[in-house]
């Protein structure tokens, strides 16, 4: 009577021991990932005004007409700014075209080389394409 007692005791001991072992081990390693990947989230993420798309751009802006894309394709500027497109593709023809009535002062000739340029002095927002292949498109916002 008294040794099972002792035997089940023991051996309870034994299992509450390996399941804190298991826990501790489990904590270290979830401890050790979650750090891990902590760094790695704070190294990816791009310092304040890195990203240029998100300044506010003033004076004479330029935007380069290559590989089939407006780059950047996104700006924002203050009203009375010059923005230049300059066409550089290749040989490959494009235009920058206004859509919708704001932007409809937007509205370059057919361009393989060369630039265009625009002056925006109202606020607003501006999207353009090019209209020989209508996904190239851009976006000008005017504060
Ligand atoms: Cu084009």
């Amino acid at each position: 009577m008294t040794t099972p007692a002792r035997a089940r005791s023991t051996h309870f001991g034994r299992t509450r021991l390996v399941v804190a072992g298991i826990a501790v081990a489990a904590a270290l390693s979830a401890c050790g990932s979650s750090d891990s990947s902590g760094v790695a989230a704070i190294s990816t993420t791009p310092a304040p005004g890195a990203p240029t798309t998100a300044q506010v751009q003033s004076g004479d802006v330029a935007v380069k007409v290559k590989g089939m894309a407006f780059t950047p394709a996104t700006i924002t500027v203050t009203a009375g700014t010059k923005v230049t497109w300059t066409f550089d593709d290749g040989g490959i023809p494009h235009t920058v075209t206004g859509l919708k009535d704001a932007a409809m002062g937007i509205n370059s000739p057919i361009l393989k080389e060369g630039d265009y340029s625009y002056t925006f002095d109202k606020p607003g927002t501006y999207n353009y394409i090019c209209s020989i292949h209508p996904d190239m498109k851009g976006t000008v916002t005017v504060r």
